[in-house]
């Protein structure tokens, strides 16, 4: 078992004592030992070979037993017991956005409730809004958490497919006469969410391949196991220890198919459609095999030149959405897209001066790590008091600290920034006096989420509006898979960001990819200038910024059109003169 796994196990463990209404102080410690081990720089076996786990902060004595057991036997029966006395339905309720353990376990102890189904059913009938606790508009909330996730299906974020995606890749590459291998589906075309991983080998022996593939250790249970198709499903846990399971299909073919069957398991489906329609055109036939004419068919080596048999230039994976795409790289006007090592540094981190984990300090340092040239601080304002928002003394202090910093620094830069809170009314969270000590302001909206749509609209419009206010941050606030965002005119917005030069956001976070990549080409013809940023809240989620570079990518976005592809000295320029 890695560190990750008994992270996840641990993990678990906290929630299910939670379930089971055990003493808060109990579970944190399970959550914290998961925390700990999931930052583990060696190997967890090595550790509890070492006999080491005790001077892990946090580790006691009953955490030891029971780790070592884990370790070692690959089972936990603590761990087995408090799974097959909890209802496995009680875990899918979870996910719904207004119900923690507690509200879970007050379902099932007074309702009997241990099923989203039957908390559908208990909703719909008015049970839950009478009891204790909960009210109308939880119960109105649980049934559109419910509404959504049914919408949903089982898709998962993009990060987490990736993680899992890159560890079956890096299993399946051991295989022997592998010759070519790829990822492919919505994975490659880095969408915000997948709902199944698919791989492509080509090779002359699928036989041993597939073997591999349905006895690597991430799988949990094999779905289909053919010559030259199987289907698995794998689990493995993501970069916070959450568990996600998820369906991979391996595909396998010869070294000549295989061109034409990474653009077919490629896709979009739409692009597939017009692709063949392309090569009809020609007088030509294209399947997931071949692109053949009425005699023989046509040689490809690489996926490149089956574009070229059709008079196209090479399309990039993440364009492959049928919006334009063909007829771009039939006039040669495809994008030059932005890349992830274009970007010189990112604008919305927080720290733990607000609601982050880290200090300025360590995040300068990250930043630095990554390559970057500059690290915009952009903590939370003062009425945002669940995140300890800076008063404005504090921001004061902070700024000294930032000063401090800077003056240690050698060709890298903390810009002083704010994630100010558009208030209710469109007026920003502190005065322009205050907004003028910045180097940039990041306005967001995080309250008041239900108003009607022209009201939300016209109080965006006002932030953007605002002469100090540098960036839009988060543009809809949508939580991927688990709320939609608010209702707002973003048209209206776009072309109020052109006509102010205000910037708008790609939030790279992977719960968020807000601006959705979908308006980006909109964005970029208004000639509104995007900023792509992690937001975020530890060290290790700065890199986020790669899924925002994803996102502009679909966006047909290129180099000149993201702000943070700029260097230190000319962002520096463009955010002084801004305050000109
Ligand atoms: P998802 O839903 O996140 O898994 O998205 P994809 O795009 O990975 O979709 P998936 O896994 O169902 O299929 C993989 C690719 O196979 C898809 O992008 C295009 C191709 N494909 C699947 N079904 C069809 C089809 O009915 N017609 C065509 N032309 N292509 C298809
Ligand atoms: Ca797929
Ligand atoms: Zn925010």
């Amino acid at each position: 078992m890695d560190k990750h796994e008994v992270a996840a196990v641990l993990e678990e463990i906290a929630t299910l004592l939670e379930l089971q209404g055990e003493n808060p102080f109990r579970c944190n410690a399970y959550s914290r030992a998961a925390r700990a081990i999931g930052q583990l720089e060696t190997s967890i076996g090595d550790v509890v070979a070492a006999g080491q786990l005790q001077e892990i902060p946090g580790i006691g004595e009953t955490l030891r037993d029971k780790i070592t057991t884990l370790v070692t036997t690959g089972h936990l029966p603590f761990y087995e017991d408090l799974k097959s006395k909890t209802p496995p339905g009680l875990l899918g309720m979870l996910r719904l956005p207004s119900v923690g353990p507690k509200k879970v376990k007050l379902l099932y102890d007074q309702l009997g409730i241990d099923s989203l189904e039957k908390l559908k059913a208990a909703c719909e009938k008015g049970d839950i809004a009478g009891l204790k606790g909960f009210g109308q508009k939880t119960q109105d909330k649980i049934l559109e958490g419910i509404a959504f996730i049914g919408q949903m299906g089982e898709r998962v974020r993009l990060d987490q497919a990736l993680l899992i995606a890159e560890q079956v890749l890096a299993l399946l590459k051991k295989s022997p006469r592998i010759q070519r291998i790829a990822l492919c589906g919505s994975v490659r075309r880095r969408r915000e969410t997948i709902k199944d991983i698919d791989i492509l080998v080509s090779s002359d022996a699928p036989g041993p391949i597939m073997d591999a593939f349905v006895k690597m250790p991430l799988v949990q249970k094999v779905v289909g196991h053919g010559e030259t198709k199987s289907s698995v499903i794998v689990a493995a846990v993501d970069y916070s220890n959450t568990r996600v399971m998820m369906n991979a299909d391996l595909r396998v073919v010869t070294d000549e198919q295989y061109p034409f069957a990474l653009n077919y398991f490629t896709g979009s489906k739409e692009h597939n459609v017009a692709m063949r329609q392309r090569a009809i055109q020609y007088g030509l036939k294209l399947n997931e095999y071949e692109l053949a004419g009425a005699k023989k068919p046509i040689r490809c080596k690489e996926e490149a030149d089956l574009y070229k048999a059709l008079d196209l230039d090479y399309v990039a994976p993440e364009l492959r959405e049928n919006t334009g795409e063909i007829a771009a790289a039939e006039g040669h006007q495809l994008p030059n897209l932005v890349e992830n090592d274009d970007i010189h540094g990112v604008f919305h981190c927080h720290t733990n001066w607000s609601d982050g984990a880290d200090t300025l300090e360590k995040m300068a340092e990250a930043a630095r790590a990554l390559g970057y040239q500059y690290l915009g601080i952009a903590d939370h304002s003062q009425s945002l008091t669940v995140a300890n928002g800076l008063t404005p003394a504090r921001v004061k202090q902070q700024h000294k600290e930032i000063d401090a910093l800077n003056a240690k620094f050698k060709n890298f830069r903390l810009f002083k920034g704010i994630e100010c809170d558009i208030l209710a009314d469109g007026k920003m969270d502190y005065s322009d006096e205050i907004l003028s000590s910045f180097d940039y302001v990041v306005a967001s909206v995080h309250s008041h989420f239900n108003q009607p749509e022209a009201e939300m609209t016209q109080r965006i419009l006002k932030a953007i509006a605002h002469p100090r206010v540098t960036m839009l941050g988060h543009a809809t606030g949508r939580l991927l898979l688990r709320r939609d965002g608010y209702k707002v005119d973003l048209e209206a917005i776009l072309q109020a960001a052109a006509k102010h030069g205000t910037m708008v956001e790609i939030n790279a976070n992977p719960y968020r990819l807000d601006l959705d990549w979908i308006h980006c080409k909109r964005a970029k013809a208004l000639g509104v200038k995007l900023v792509i940023n992690p937001d975020a809240h530890a060290t290790a989620e700065i890199a986020f910024t790669r899924y925002g570079v994803d996102v502009a990518r679909r966006g047909w976005l290129e180099k000149k059109d993201v702000f943070n592809s700029g260097t230190l000295a000319q962002v520096k320029k463009v955010l002084e003169e801004s305050k000109k």
